[in-house]
């Protein structure tokens, strides 16, 4: 409770889909900037096997964006002054942005030709940084879990400025090797927030058992109220029920939703969704 009131880190977070039909310049980043969320993660990049970082969209009128190569962004403008503006928008609450990736390609890079600085892949995440005013990479890798290049990559993000983020939902064995590498020897943490799926194949997480065997608070993510696993959707009402008794059992870092998609789809309130945020991590 103590920490909660004293230092603030109690973002909550907002992951920005465009799996089925929203991209960021596509979203009403009006309400989602401006709903008591003060963390945004936009998901879906992906690394090619060059080491270029792709956009994904299934989205109907918006298509697959190669958004780094070659060491320079190339994503264009309407994109970067749309994600800039997140945190540099009229009355926005954001204060941290991330994107949100899985670890296809990371292994082979990592090994040849590694994380040094002349890369293609370091010069690419530091030209997209730059571009779209990023703060961290979140790895929500669900398949790969290879520790030494995971640790390996996250480092090298490290030595270009990003934060790291993880987005568990099962294999916690590999998560704790990963965090304890990666912190390790450092006094300021390059993993320093881990949000945590608890719905669909992480519906059974408890955040209190993840933060037990992590050593760090997790900031679980519920799913809005959405029309393809209705059985998993979760409205405003019950989020707050939910994040106030994990909080209750053990203080949690803050809260948040998977994703603003059905935010919009389902006619929800962003507003409402926040305000349960602000209510429970004051
Ligand atoms: C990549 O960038 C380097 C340095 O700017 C340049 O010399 C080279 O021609 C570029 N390669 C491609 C394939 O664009
Ligand atoms: C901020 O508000 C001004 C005045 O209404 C408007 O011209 C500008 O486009 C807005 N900027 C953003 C990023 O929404
Ligand atoms: C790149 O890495 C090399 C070797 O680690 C280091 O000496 C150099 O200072 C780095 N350059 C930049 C621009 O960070
Ligand atoms: C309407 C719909 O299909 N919404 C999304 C619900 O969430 C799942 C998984 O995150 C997405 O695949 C769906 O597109």
């Amino acid at each position: 409770m103590e920490l909660h009131t004293s230092i603030l880190i109690l973002f909550h977070t907002l992951l920005i889909s465009h799996v089925s039909g929203t991209d960021v310049l596509k979203s009403d980043t009006v309400s989602l900037t401006t709903s008591g969320f003060n963390s945004l993660i936009i998901f879906n990049i992906g690394i090619l096997a060059n080491g270029d970082i792709m956009y994904y969209s299934n989205t109907a009128g918006s298509k697959d964006t190669l958004v780094a190569s070659n060491g320079s962004y190339i994503g264009g403008s309407p994109l970067s002054d749309k994600v800039r503006s997140f945190k540099s928008g009229n009355n926005t609450g954001i204060d941290r942005v991330e994107i949100s990736m899985n670890s296809q390609h990371v292994k082979d890079l990592m090994s040849s030709p590694g994380p040094g600085n002349s890369t293609t892949l370091y010069q690419n995440f530091e030209a997209l940084k730059m571009a779209w005013n990023l703060d961290a990479v979140n790895n929500d890798d669900e398949s790969i879990y290879d520790v030494d290049s995971t640790v390996a990559f996250a480092r090298m993000l490290g030595g270009i400025g990003y934060k790291y983020t993880i987005a568990p939902y099962t294999n916690t064995a590999f998560w704790v090797s990963v965090k304890t590498k990666i912190n390790s020897g450092l006094d300021s943490p390059l993993l320093d927030r881990v949000y945590l799926q608890c719905y669909d194949g992480g519906a059974g997480n408890d955040p209190k058992s993840w933060q037990s065997s992590l050593g760090m608070k997790v900031v679980p993510l519920v799913w809005v109220t959405n029309d393809s696993k209705p059985s998993q959707g979760t409205t405003a009402a019950q989020a707050k029920s939910r994040f106030a008794g994990w909080n209750k059992g053990a203080a949690l870092a803050g809260g948040g939703y998977w994703n603003d998609y059905d935010i919009e789809r389902m006619k929800s309130s962003y507003a409402a969704y926040g305000d349960v945020l602000m209510n429970v991590f004051p």
